[in-house]
């Protein structure tokens, strides 16, 4: 059947396919409550949008840069720059083998991996939409549900937080990561353990300290965390592996792992026992599949983060975590944390147990809303030849 389908649409014979138009979106969205981290607010999202195209298929991708450049050196208009002029470009109008392919072809574009890995996404949703096979499958995806935590952001007050975290464990969701700088986080751990003396607990510092920190870092060590996540430089591994060295809480990278080599390199030093795969960050799947490759060589746990996305970004995280590596809770949550109404339909939600159960849709499976995307489109640009 699926067989018939894909050698139908004359795919099949010919085992590759030319994208023979690109369509890029930039989508404006609230989120329902701003997310605060050590690096800035955020209360709206402007999201580009892929669209891929081969015959009558689409194929979806979501780039995860944010706002402004303070996550990482990408933000929505660079996105959207470098996918128009060099990106897109090189990918429109050539046979394509196999989606593992592009990421060679985008390499000889130095960074903006986000830029990158949208539309080397919305290729292998369209690949595997061409085969029609769910993409989680299609990436080489096990596991049928997948294991959901929350990241909270700073809250104006320790009460806030007690809150939110009642209610995301009411919810069922399996950990909770705790957004922390300095200034906001050995006195707010403290008062969440004594709360939730038996919770499977977090923190993220997003960079905000540097090795000088090292005696006050320590002192997390008292609260069982399950890691700390990237507490140095956003670049910074050597420093890492420094203060790892000297802490017994596990440390988790997030920013500073962009490669599969860079995985490689951090955990060969010890500079973290754990790393957070983001798809975007690391440049798509062909090169977050390595990550895990490396990771899982090493018996280092993965799991999977998350850029706010909204519903393509995070089916793709779904279809993503469902890799044999990603036995910890990602940071892939129910939309409505985010969105009053989603871009993707249904709603990506959570079972009681706290788990996303994956669709047996093609591609990332679930349906684009297409008059909502259209309706909160800011700008719209298609390629083709
Ligand atoms: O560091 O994991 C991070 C959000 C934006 C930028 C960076 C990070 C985050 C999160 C939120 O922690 C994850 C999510 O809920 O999507
Ligand atoms: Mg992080």
């Amino acid at each position: 059947m699926v067989r018939a389908a894909a050698a139908a649409r004359g795919f099949e014979d010919r085992m590759s396919f030319r994208v023979e138009l690109v369509r890029l979106r930039q989508i404006r969205l609230p989120l329902v409550q701003p997310f605060e981290t050590s690096f800035g607010r955020t209360s709206e999202r402007r999201i580009v949008l892929v669209e891929a195209v081969a015959g009558d298929v689409s194929g979806w991708g979501e780039v995860t840069a944010g706002e402004h450049p303070f996550y990482n050196e990408e933000w929505t208009e660079s996105a959207w720059l470098i996918l128009r002029d060099y990106a897109v470009p090189r990918v429109l109008g050539r046979e394509i083998a196999a989606a593992a392919d592009v990421s060679p072809l985008l390499k000889q574009i130095r960074g903006h991996r986000m830029a990158r890995g949208g539309l080397e996404a919305a290729i292998w949703d369209l690949e595997a939409r061409l085969f029609e096979r769910p993409l989680w499958r299609h990436i080489g995806g096990v596991n049928r549900e997948i294991q959901c935590g929350v990241s909270i952001g700073i809250q104006p007050t320790v009460a806030d937080l007690l809150r939110k975290i009642e209610a995301e464990l009411a919810a069922g969701y399996q950990r909770i990561k705790v957004k922390i700088r300095p200034g906001w986080d050995i006195q707010v751990l403290a008062e969440v353990r004594r709360e939730f003396p038996g919770i499977r607990l977090m923190a993220d510092a997003n960079c905000a300290y540097t090795l000088a920190d090292t005696e006050h870092l320590r002192r997390l060590d008292e609260f069982n965390l399950m890691m700390l996540e990237q507490p140095l430089g956003h670049d910074e591994i050597i420093d890492h592996a420094e203060l790892q060295s000297k802490m017994l809480t596990p440390i988790c990278l997030d920013e500073a792992i962009r490669t599969a080599h860079h995985a490689d390199q951090a955990i060969r030093m010890r500079a973290c026992k754990i790393i957070n795969i983001k798809l975007g960050r690391v440049g798509g799947f062909a090169e977050a599949r390595r990550v895990h490759a490396v990771a899982a060589k090493a018996g280092a746990p993965v799991w999977c983060g998350g850029m706010l996305e909204a519903g393509i970004g995070r089916a793709h995280n779904v279809a993503l975590s469902t890799l044999a590596g990603f036995i910890l809770p990602g940071d892939v949550s129910a939309s409505k944390r985010y969105w009053k109404r989603d871009i993707t339909r249904p709603p990506i939600d959570i079972t009681p147990k706290g788990t996303i159960a994956v669709s047996d849709e093609p591609g990332f499976g679930y349906e684009i809303d297409a008059d909502f995307v259209r309706s909160i489109t800011e700008r719209e640009e298609i390629f083709a030849r």
